[in-house]
């Protein structure tokens, strides 16, 4: 087995103990402790359990899906058949004749993976709602796009192509109908879109494509006259249908499957998978609000009277961050997302961080006012009754300080919850991450690090 597969194989099992860990988790009462199954909840969450089952089922599966997109009569439908090799899908001059998604069994010359051809309607033909949904659910299941393009590329293509950039897959630019454009080369097309991109209204991308992602083809070149001069010198014209231009797009999606297929597909699953965890998250938390709010108010109350009442610096501090950890903890209960004391620990360093000044008044209101209210004890055992009321007030100060900034992180915890919840040993951003640090620069997945990391 050479580097590259077995590092595709490890990417594959990786994904799919990941995707097992998390539908056993989220399929186990466990997850909810003692508090009692929240009837709304798990109705809530069925579609998102069944995308997590879903991509397991996909990776099991391990057919690659590729599909086309672009506007009416670019000739979607046409690619699909050259690929095939067979005129398989209705095609012809005139706009929409592809109505619905279609789906065709291909199998490549070469290649461990099983493709799936997914031909779709042009994004202009389905209106409004109905194409962007059916196109979203068509992308979203997709491992591989081919977003077809024939002539100059127009704003409607632009955006569109965007949108699907942003759906986090990855891509190939077919340029289409190569005989109808003989002077159309890569590099015009790829300074094209860097236009678009800078005259855009749409939120400006680093680089919309590669140039080795675009590849030119004829899927369907029209008919030509040819001149056929015979024996006696005689001449007549004929029309001639010239063979398909697809070679370059076979090649292309050959490569991408030998390298990096089963890493694509380990990606496409994880990325599914965090889709669906993060929604399961935000619904939870959504729905258990009133319980949290409860939760946190009382970790509050408890740490403002814990750090009240402890006469030592420092160690109070200790006891108030122990009781932000156990704050972190028991919301993780409540809502059942899978953390452990390292993440929560983590989490509390990123509050930490990103609430900065709150919290460093917490730590710096400790010091001081600890110092402060131990020394009035100290002397108030031996001095004057009024030295105990300092250490009260400086006391009162201090608690209050700590217990505002465990309703801090209680607040921000959830929202932390929510992101946080992919990221264990085998989450699916974690899995995500270490994939994507792992391909070379020269793939396709390598393209996708910066939509994917976000
Ligand atoms: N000259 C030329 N014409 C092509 C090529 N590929 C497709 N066509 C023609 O373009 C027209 C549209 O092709 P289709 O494959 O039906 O296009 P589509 O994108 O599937 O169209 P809809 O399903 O209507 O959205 C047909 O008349 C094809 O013959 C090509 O490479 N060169
Ligand atoms: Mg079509």
């Amino acid at each position: 087995m050479t580097k590259n597969s077995s590092q595709q194989e490890t990417h594959f099992n990786q994904a799919r103990a990941g995707l097992q860990q998390a539908i056993s988790w989220y399929a186990s009462f466990r997850r909810h402790w003692n508090y009692p199954p929240n009837p709304n909840l798990q109705a809530a969450v069925r579609k998102d359990l069944q995308a997590l089952k879903g991509a397991l089922d996909k990776l099991d599966q391990t057919v690659i899906k590729i599909s086309t997109f672009g506007l009416v009569s670019c000739g979607k439908s046409s690619v699909i058949n050259a690929l095939l090799g067979q005129p398989i899908l209705e095609t012809g001059p005139l706009h929409g004749i592809t109505q619905w998604p279609k789906s065709l069994r291909w199998t490549p010359a070469s290649g461990k993976v099983q493709v799936e051809l997914i031909d779709t309607p042009g994004l202009d033909e389905v209106e409004g709602e109905d194409r962007a949904k059916m196109a979203r659910e068509v992308a979203q299941e997709s491992d591989l796009i081919l977003f077809v393009v024939a002539g100059d590329i127009t704003r409607t293509e632009y955006s569109a192509l965007c949108a699907l950039r942003k759906s986090q897959k990855p891509l190939i630019l077919v340029f289409n109908k190569i005989d109808l454009y003989p002077d159309k080369d890569r590099e015009t097309i790829y300074r094209q879109l860097q236009q678009l991109n800078a005259a855009g209204d749409e939120e400006e991308l680093d680089e919309i494509i590669a140039t080795d992602q675009i590849v030119m083809i004829a899927a369907k070149p029209q008919q030509i006259q040819v001149r056929i001069e015979a024996a006696d010198g005689q001449i007549t014209t004929q029309w001639e249908t010239p063979p398909p231009q697809i070679e370059e797009l076979q090649e292309t999606i050959l490569r991408i499957l030998n390298r990096e297929g089963r890493s694509l597909l380990a990606l496409n699953a994880l990325v599914q998978a965090r889709d669906a965890e993060v929604n399961i998250a935000k619904k939870t938390i959504e729905i258990r609000q009133e319980e949290a709010q409860e939760i946190i108010w009382q970790y509050a109350k408890y740490k403002a009277l814990a750090v009240a009442a402890n006469p030592i610096p420092l160690l109070d501090l200790l006891g108030g961050f122990v009781a932000d950890l156990a704050l972190i903890r028991a919301l993780a209960r409540l809502y059942g997302l899978p953390i452990t004391s390292y993440e929560a620990g983590n989490l509390w360093r990123r509050i930490l961080a990103s609430s900065g000044g709150l919290l460093f008044g917490e730590i710096a209101g400790s010091l001081f006012f600890g110092v402060g209210k131990s020394g009035a004890a100290i002397t108030g055992m031996f001095e004057s009754p009024m030295s105990l009321l300092a250490y009260g007030s400086a006391a009162s100060v201090q608690g209050a300080i700590a217990g505002y900034g465990a309703y801090i992180i209680g607040q921000v915890a959830q929202v932390y919850l929510e992101k946080g919840c992919t990221w264990g040993a085998l989450g699916p951003s974690t899995l995500i991450a270490d994939i994507l640090s792992q391909v070379e620069p020269n793939t396709i997945i390598y393209r996708l690090r910066q939509e994917l990391l976000q």
